[in-house]
């Protein structure tokens, strides 16, 4: 019933509410049954080291971003639990991960569901409980989670294809090529992030510009910020599509997606500059 009421209240559009559901259900949840799980973020370490070594499939770089996902994965996990809501802070590094049954400290069962087989699920409720603690804690950038701020390096580094430190529309285009986002509106979503005085630096984002954009991104609720596209033209899918994908009744029924298929790669292998990241 919690759910549903909850679930209710979000049926009004807002800008924050629609590109986080766009995030949570096309980014993350990546086998789409409607929760966050271990599972997706491991599939999204694959992902992210087959991009990582273009195309290839290498096992030490794989089980490298499975660890650092599974670090992201506990702190979320810690973040959404009723007690952790009620403590000043965050938590500022990876607890020990576990894979459990019993969902230990959840007492909201509508949000926050468990399985034998699968552990602990996060759900689109949870997710938005966190950010709003995000908002909360936070006032810029430098006071986003370890892990975000992790992420933000990971995203710029992935972003800015030409290593030139810079985030150029051509970056951006490409990186939501490489993303399977939409890309027919790439030009107005990176001109919609410049401020004037970016327009003047030769309409380019500086990595200071970009984690400005990056905190927009996760805290304001202003519909007119100017970090709402900075991970993608989240606005692509309709708020409603994306809102019943939250919806209760229809989570576990999605058809699975399946995994990124890797391509095995030769023993040897470059040196990226994402390398720092993990
Ligand atoms: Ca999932
Ligand atoms: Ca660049």
């Amino acid at each position: 019933m919690k759910t549903e009421y909850f679930v209710q209240r979000m049926a009004l559009p807002d800008k924050y509410t629609h590109r986080h559901l766009y995030f949570f259900h096309k980014v993350w949840d990546l086998d789409h049954d409607g929760w966050l799980s271990a599972e997706d973020f491991d599939n999204t370490a694959e992902t992210l080291s087959v991009l990582q070594r273009h195309g290839k499939w290498e096992e030490d770089v794989v089980e490298r971003w499975k660890q650092y996902l599974r670090g992201w994965w506990d702190i979320l996990v810690s973040e959404t639990r009723p007690i952790a809501l009620s403590t000043p802070g965050f938590v500022s590094g990876p607890v020990e991960h576990r894979r459990t049954s019993s969902p230990r400290g959840f007492t909201d069962s509508s949000s926050v569901a468990t399985n034998d087989d699968e552990g602990v699920r996060v759900s689109f409720e949870d997710w938005m409980r966190f950010l709003n603690k995000v908002s909360i804690l936070s006032d810029n950038y430098d006071q986003l989670p370890d892990f975000l701020r992790a992420y933000a390096n990971l995203l710029f580094v992935r972003m800015d294809s030409n290593k030139d430190g810079l985030i150029c529309v051509k970056d951006y285009r490409m990186y939501l090529a490489q993303s399977n986002m939409d890309i027919m509106r790439a030009n107005d979503c990176f001109a919609f992030m410049l401020t004037s005085q970016d327009i003047r630096n030769e309409s380019i984002l500086t990595r200071q510009r970009f984690d400005e954009l990056f905190f927009e991104y996760w805290t304001n609720r202003d519909p007119n910020c100017y970090g709402q596209y900075l991970l993608g033209p989240y606005d692509s899918v309709p708020f409603d599509q994306l809102l019943r994908m939250s919806t209760p009744s229809n989570r576990g029924y999605a058809q699975k997606a399946p995994a990124a298929v890797p391509i095995h790669a030769p023993a040897r292998r470059p040196v990226y500059a994402t390398d720092r990241l993990i």
